[in-house]
């Protein structure tokens, strides 16, 4: 069966960085997704191999500090995790701010958690179609779980259900 992504099913994946697991900032970036209402759907702890670095990183592979970002990635395991709720990539995206942490929005993680261009303590897919294809890439079908969320009737107006 295929991953559904439609709606409420909208799926998008985050990765808790190196620098963020050496800060001991996992439960406070964790925290940030559980509250604002979304669905935590897959999680694991994994490091990332040469091959599946490079597939992730496939638009930064002619970037001067391609070689830096992929030490920096491998420096420990991430924490991935597969989030779920209605258009989730967007929200996700504006829960950690930009790329540039020193300049990402106070209140976001990024903006209230991190100083640097890469050590910017989050990765989440920035649209519809890259989340899709980072969700495959990361979890398998049998890693990601669908179950009801008593919480969404509040967190959502019935007609967004
Ligand atoms: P994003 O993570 O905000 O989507 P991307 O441009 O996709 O940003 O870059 C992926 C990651 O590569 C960034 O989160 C950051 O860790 C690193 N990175 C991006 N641009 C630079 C740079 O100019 N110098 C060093 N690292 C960078
Ligand atoms: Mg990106």
């Amino acid at each position: 069966m295929a991953i559904e992504f439609d709606g409420l099913k909208e799926k998008t994946l985050v990765l808790v960085k190196p620098d963020a697991i050496q800060r001991g900032l996992i439960g406070k970036i964790v925290d940030r997704f559980e509250t604002k209402g979304l669905k935590l759907v897959g999680v694991k702890m994994m490091a990332l191999d040469e091959a599946l670095l490079r597939e992730h990183y496939a638009h930064l592979a002619d970037k001067p500090f391609f070689t830096s970002l992929a030490k920096f990635m491998q420096g420990s395991p991430v924490i991935a995790m597969c989030w779920e709720g209605l258009e989730v990539v967007n929200a996700v995206r504006l829960l950690c701010g930009i790329t540039k942490a020193r300049e990402a929005e106070a209140g976001s993680i990024r903006g209230d958690y991190a100083m640097s261009v890469s050590c910017n303590v989050v990765h989440a897919s920035d649209n519809v179609g890259n989340a899709k294809r980072e969700v495959s890439r990361f979890f398998k079908e049998d890693e990601l779980h669908d179950y009801a969320k008593s919480e969404y009737n509040h967190v959502y107006a019935e007609d967004e259900r």
